[in-house]
């Protein structure tokens, strides 16, 4: 922090010379100014967020391949409002502040121990991991069936469209990623909360419906509380017609399935689809730890825009959108992003020490991924080395299985 502060005032005492200071800080983009070192760029004279630019080293051209234009595909968990509840949290990233992600919304949320999301059910599929603590969801679909399931950290829940739903925290905190099949997320229509529901329903209808007295709901929360503080519960359920199994069960557990094979040994990969998890029908994932100088490889989605959580350490990432345009984004923990439909991209670790954690979020039954690398091996060497002016023994020798996560060399 030193070294930066100090070369920071180096720099704003030579501002009045640009070229000094090309000639005086090769690569000036570590210090959050636009300069590259080799003739290009400038220092900022006017307003900056100096925080900003020394994360986005990206933003201030550094890429030199980059080229056109190429929207923001980046929104930081951190630029969201924070709703703060009695009994945790929620911040939320929706269409609004990430236009480029269309078929996906999140939040993050968080629940103390105890602690409840009211009873409520969406419009959209809800699809959720765990990534602290541990919760119980409890579910009811249209047949009567049932389920309550407790899950930890690493496990996943899925919940189709219109499902009636709740989760209680059950650790001294509990946190985890939440994720809809719709980017406009916080449209009416979207969820109904049950309190709000009873709160607007005539007191008359709501004891011929229930067959109890009016009194009964005079005190429904209104405001809907949104998250509550409450006592962990202890009560089982039963009857109905059952509760979900099997292919049905709207709960992944991470310890009953295994991880992907990588050939690129460059770190792990689980894949959470209809494949593995049956009932996730509109939302596929695969949860990733990439090593230090590790590399996800050059690939595109044929199927969905990937959408992207952020968990731990610090990547980037090049996505190409098509007409020779192609733009960085530097990620760290807490960023999410969005990949357009069928855009080319890798990510890769920018840490010389700590592995980097994401989450790819697809809304699709399933993922899917063609890799350039195999691409080009599994096309005829003649014509790659000649399409790419490349030597054919190069062409021929391309790896014809995909390496996923490449180790660092
Ligand atoms: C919830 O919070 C209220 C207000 O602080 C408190 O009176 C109540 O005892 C809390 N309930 C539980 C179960 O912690
Ligand atoms: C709930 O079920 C468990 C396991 O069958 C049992 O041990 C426990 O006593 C039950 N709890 C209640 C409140 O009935
Ligand atoms: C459960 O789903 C898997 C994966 O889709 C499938 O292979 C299997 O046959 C299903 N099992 C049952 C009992 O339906
Ligand atoms: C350990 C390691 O190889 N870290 C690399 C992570 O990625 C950055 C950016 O490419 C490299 O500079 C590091 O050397």
């Amino acid at each position: 922090m030193r070294a930066l502060q100090t070369s920071f005032i180096f720099l704003a005492a030579w501002g009045a010379s640009g070229s000094v200071i090309q000639r005086q800080n090769k690569g000036g983009f570590e210090d959050g100014q636009p300069i590259d070192g080799n003739g290009k760029g400038a220092p900022f004279s006017g307003g900056t967020n100096h925080a900003l630019d020394l994360q986005n080293p990206d933003n201030l051209g550094r890429q030199s391949a980059d080229n056109g234009v190429v929207p923001n595909l980046k929104w930081s968990f951190s630029d969201s409002k924070t709703r703060i509840l009695r009994g945790g949290w929620v911040r939320e990233q929706v269409v609004t502040d990430l236009p480029a992600s269309k078929q996906i919304s999140s939040a993050q949320q968080h629940l103390t121990k105890g602690s409840i999301r009211e009873l409520h059910w969406h419009r959209v599929a809800e699809w959720g991991y765990v990534y602290a603590g541990s919760i119980v969801v409890s579910g009811v679909n249209q047949d009567g069936q049932f389920e309550v399931a407790k899950l930890d950290e690493g496990d996943v829940w899925y919940f189709p469209k219109g499902v009636a739903h709740t989760v209680q925290g059950l650790e001294d905190e509990n946190e985890f990623l939440l994720i809809f099949d719709d980017g406009d997320f916080d449209a009416v229509g979207t969820t109904f909360n049950v309190d709000d529901w009873i709160t607007h329903t005539p007191k008359s209808i709501l004891a011929k419906n229930f067959g109890l007295p009016e009194s009964v709901f005079g005190s429904v929360p209104s405001p809907n509380p949104y998250i509550i503080n409450g006592t962990i519960d202890h009560h089982n359920v039963t009857g109905g017609n059952g509760e979900l199994t099997g292919n049905a069960s709207f709960a992944y557990y991470s310890k009953d399935h295994p991880l992907e094979k990588v050939p690129g040994e460059g770190g792990t990969l689980r894949i959470v689809d209809s494949r593995t998890f049956p009932i996730a029908t509109t939302i596929a994932a695969s949860i990733v730890t990439l090593k230090p100088g590790g590399l996800r490889e050059l690939h595109w989605h044929p199927n969905a825009e990937e959408w992207l959580y952020f968990h731990k350490g610090q990547g980037r990432a090049t996505v190409f959108i098509g007409s020779a345009a192609a733009r960085t984004f530097d990620f760290r923990a807490g960023d999410t992003g969005v990949f357009p439909d069928n855009s080319g991209h890798y990510i890769e670790n920018t840490s010389d020490t700590e592995e980097l954690v994401w989450i790819e979020i697809y809304k699709s039954d399933r993922v899917e991924d063609i890799s350039l690398t195999q691409w080009l091996a599994l096309t005829p060497a003649g014509i790659v080395a000649t399409a790419l002016n490349i030597p054919l023994e190069v062409a021929e020798n391309l790896q014809k299985e995909k390496q996923l996560l490449i180790k660092d060399r």
